[in-house]
């Protein structure tokens, strides 16, 4: 990004560098691009094969094909997110369908769960994190389909937690009464990660 702290905010008004500190968690620094973080190979999934299903302990485990997903309500996702690798991008914005509309569905019993990718990827989260439009299944990056490298055809989107949270390729989320380590809670990081707590590792 050119101009250092100074950028163009939705509507194109100039920030003031104050402003934008305001939105920088403690450590992190600004990134005008979108850096790709991939732990392993980037799985190729195509939207025929691909499907999202809420198991586990629900009154109704339930699986959406890509067609049946996409008739959903969907909204668009204004949101700055923050990597625990230290940047941080602001003003940026995906599409998708909240994780209320899909918890509603399927009736949760109990009160974590586990993310699961393809690929073999997951990280852990309490329901009340993705819940309170604080979550989505996204399709869309800026107006295009997410890119294969970002997580296309859908990722799980949780802005307000270090990125890590954000499962790409998301295949489903299992519920479960206990709070499990995912891949990379499991190698160290914060079984929560809120960016303005800095709960970067698990000693944080
Ligand atoms: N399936 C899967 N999801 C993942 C990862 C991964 O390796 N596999 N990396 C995580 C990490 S550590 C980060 S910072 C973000 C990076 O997302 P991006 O590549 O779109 O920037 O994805 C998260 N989701
Ligand atoms: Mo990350």
């Amino acid at each position: 990004m050119s101009g250092g702290f100074v950028s163009r905010g939705f509507g194109g008004k100039r920030r003031a560098p104050d402003d934008l500190r305001d939105r920088l968690p403690p450590g992190q620094y600004l990134e005008g691009g979108f850096p790709v973080l991939t732990a392993g190979p980037t799985p190729t999934v195509e939207t025929a094969d691909w499907s999202f299903r809420i198991d586990g302990m629900v009154a109704n485990p339930t699986e959406w094909n890509w067609q049946q997903f996409n008739a959903l309500p969907a909204e668009e996702i204004p949101c700055d997110i923050h990597c625990v690798t230290k940047w941080s991008k602001l003003d940026t914005s995906f599409r998708g369908v909240s994780l209320d509309t899909l918890l509603e569905a399927v009736e949760p019993l109990d009160a974590f769960a586990m993310a699961h990718s393809y690929g073999g990827y997951t990280t852990n989260h309490s329901l009340e994190d993705l819940s309170d439009g604080r979550a989505w299944i996204v399709t869309e990056h800026e107006g295009e389909p997410l890119p294969r490298e970002h997580g296309g055809p859908a990722r799980l989107l949780v802005p307000h937690l270090y990125f890590w949270k954000s499962a790409k390729w998301i295949a489903g989320l299992r519920v479960s009464d206990h709070d499990e380590p995912g891949f990379w809670e499991a190698n160290g990081y914060h079984r929560r990660g809120d960016p303005w707590q800095e709960q970067r590792y698990w000693t944080d």
